[in-house]
């Protein structure tokens, strides 16, 4: 039996745990209350339940009477972790390329244009993209090039044989390694359903051959599915640079229609922004008595409008709930991916209009309101007047006053940017910080929030170690919110949280310690960064030489798996928190770890304890640096210049500043 927790060990978010004490007033349930009655199921969560044919459910948890089980059909503990390892993998491909596979058709549409609404924002994108593809651009409108980069992408999802466009974005050395392995992904498509065939009952039964074909399905998400999401989103929507936005449930307001967009996918939510500053549907909200229409975000599809328009974000996953409860909240607009089912009953128990609009997401008691492409402003003008005829339901309503402002917004293209400008972009000065050793290494820290564990507290505490041990961090998804709610994702948490050698980086460029690459599927994005850096020189010629490492503190979403193993075959060491699905089997825990650090430099572990994790990070940054020959990491050597000097100059009495401005005292007087 679980003990049950209170809220303020559930989340270390103030306003979080404003709103479970109303929860807890009024008698309802969250995710937080339901983790703390449920425990998690003890045979699944260590991977050790087989359910793949109706022989079973077999459940291989080994007893000192039968210390090593088998199910009915002799399968091992090592081949039904595997196996659920391959298949959570897959899922999590299948959704973001999915979610890919939509923008797609949304371009295409665009390109013809059948598209309401839509228009291509990044052409010089669309330009790059179709060279990537190879499709010739000279003399051909922007639209025509979009309908073919549309086609040679949907082409590419489906590929059966070869190997996926994108692979050459990765550094000459790593494909290498993926072709030798037979790793090269061909159309993720036909990897999905690659891992569930040879998941299925009879077939493959080597563990380490489960999981090496996984590799290759993870691959076709990150350098296919997850990165033709990314370009293509930038391509529509514009690749974002930074803005100034806020984010926690302190942004919705008392006095104005809230919307919440909460999901996945931008391409609805982009309308939705558009149709909520149109003046007549602004004056419809003033003839119902609000003094206007709040837009504001959850999950990733509040990343995708927060990078690029500056909509405020609610908060990560945990928030769905909380939001509703705060009674403000007069439509929550949900696309994919993460929706817990909860808010649809809860919806009805407020007066919140719970609206599905993806034709593969249906809630019971939900509006459905359906997305197309064709239509979407006209959709979404719909859906915005649902909300403010919702207005006059609203009852009591209870705002935590709590938010905080962040600077998002750094895609790959313009972390290049604002390394050298216009003129002389470049990774140069980032790895040249990483070989003087101002910064020790670089660490993306990204994924959900899961209520197993303390809403945002490892992701804290995590990125707080690893800022105060100068390494820059770069964040996707709910991490990203999750770090923005505490006021790191702004310039001025350099000064407060980071080490010396980061501080003078941070000071130099001017910008936060703590990076917003965006959604989850924009993981991409740190590919690219990492692919950019292995190629600049300096710092090895392939992924696995960077002194990085990559993190999912709170994951709980099969795509994170994915993630992590994109990473981990792309030569990254990523580390898991929460707890490990695939700890009733020691021979997956070596092939994961130790095996995949042979075969392609790049390793996935699952560790709980949020302090062992960044004793294995650093462990590993360092060994990183050692084997390139950089000098070993001493932070006494950096700090002393810029704002940080400036402000214990200010701090120093008047006869001693002077003296330590110009190097003589004070004439007495
Ligand atoms: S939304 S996958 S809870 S990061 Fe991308 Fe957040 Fe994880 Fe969903």
């Amino acid at each position: 039996m679980a003990k049950e927790t209170t809220p303020k060990v559930q989340t270390i978010d103030p306003a979080a745990i404003e709103v479970l004490k109303r929860a807890e007033e009024l008698g309802y349930s969250t995710a937080f209350s339901r983790a703390s009655k449920m425990p998690p199921c003890p045979i699944g969560a260590e991977g050790a339940c087989c359910q793949i044919c109706d022989m079973g459910p077999c459940r291989l948890v080994p007893t000192k009477a039968n210390p090593d089980p088998v199910g009915v059909c002799g399968a091992t503990r090592a081949t039904v972790a595997a196996r659920n390892m391959a298949r959570h993998i897959a899922a999590g491909a299948a959704a973001h390329s999915d979610h890919g596979r939509d923008l797609i058709f949304t371009l295409e549409a665009v390109g013809k244009g059948e598209a309401q609404g839509y228009e291509l924002r990044d052409i010089p994108k669309l330009y790059a993209v179709a060279g990537y593809f190879g499709i010739k651009t000279d003399g051909k409108k922007p639209e025509q090039i979009a309908v073919e980069v549309a086609q040679k992408a949907i082409a590419d999802m489906a590929g059966q044989k070869g190997e996926i466009t994108y692979l050459k974005r990765a550094p000459k050395k790593r494909q290498e390694i993926w072709r030798q392995l037979g790793i090269a992904p061909r159309g993720v498509d036909r990897e999905v359903v690659d891992i569930l065939h040879r998941t299925h009952m009879g077939d493959d039964q080597d563990a380490e051959h489960i999981l090496h074909g996984s590799l290759r399905c993870a691959l076709g998400d990150g350098w296919g599915g997850s990165m033709m999401a990314t370009d293509i989103s930038d391509i529509l929507f514009g690749t974002p640079s930074p803005l100034v936005t806020k984010v926690n449930l302190g942004v919705l307001k008392d006095d104005e229609v809230n919307i919440v967009v909460h999901g996945h996918e931008p391409t609805l939510s982009e309308m939705i922004v558009r149709a909520v500053n149109e003046p007549e549907l602004i004056e419809y909200a003033k003839s119902k008595g609000a003094k206007g229409i709040n837009l504001c975000g959850i999950c990733c599809t509040a990343n995708e409008t927060l990078m690029r328009q500056g909509i405020p974000s609610a908060g990560n996953d945990l928030n769905q709930e909380l939001a509703i409860i705060t009674g403000a909240v007069e439509a929550m607009v949900v696309d994919v991916q993460c929706i817990m089912q909860a808010v649809g009953d809860l919806s009805k128990r407020f007066h919140t209009k719970l609206i599905t609009t993806s034709p593969k997401v249906k809630i019971a008691g939900a509006m459905h309101i359906e997305f197309d492409e064709h239509h979407a402003l006209d959709i979404a003008r719909q859906i915005v007047r649902v909300a403010i005829d919702n207005y006059a339901n609203r009852q009591q309503t209870q705002i935590p006053s709590h938010y905080h402002d962040l600077v998002p917004g750094f895609s790959h293209e313009y972390i290049r940017y604002m390394l050298g400008g216009t003129l002389r972009g470049s990774f140069r000065p980032l790895n040249d910080a990483v070989m003087q050793g101002r910064l020790r290494g670089v660490a993306g820290v990204v994924g959900c929030n899961n209520p197993r564990v303390a809403q945002d507290q490892a992701h804290n505490y995590i990125v707080k170690e690893f800022l105060k041990n100068d390494i820059l961090v770069v964040q996707t998804g709910c991490g990203a919110l999750a770090n923005a709610k505490y006021g790191l994702l702004l310039g001025e948490a350099a000064m407060e949280y980071a080490g010396p050698g980061l501080r003078e980086v941070c000071e130099a460029i001017g910008i936060p310690p703590v990076l917003h690459m965006g959604s989850c599927v924009d993981n991409s994005r740190i590919l690219t960064v990492l692919a950019q850096m292995a190629t600049e020189g300096g710092l090895g010629e392939d992924i696995s030489d960077i002194p990085g490492v990559g993190i999912a503190p709170e994951w709980m979403s099969e795509k994170a798996l994915s993630i992590g193993a994109y990473f981990a075959a792309s030569g990254v060491y990523v580390l898991f928190g929460v707890n490990s699905p695939i700890a009733n089997s020691e021979e997956v825990e070596k092939i994961m770890s130790e095996g995949w650090e042979k075969m392609v430099g790049g390793k996935m572990e699952f560790v709980p304890d949020p302090e062992e994790i960044v004793r294995r990070s650093l462990a590993h940054i360092d060994a990183k640096r050692a084997a390139l020959k950089l000098p070993a990491y001493d932070p006494t050597k950096f700090g002393k210049s810029g704002d940080w000097r400036m402000r214990e100059l200010l701090q120093m009495p008047f006869p001693e500043r002077i003296k330590a401005l110009y190097g003589m005292p004070v004439a007495a007087e």
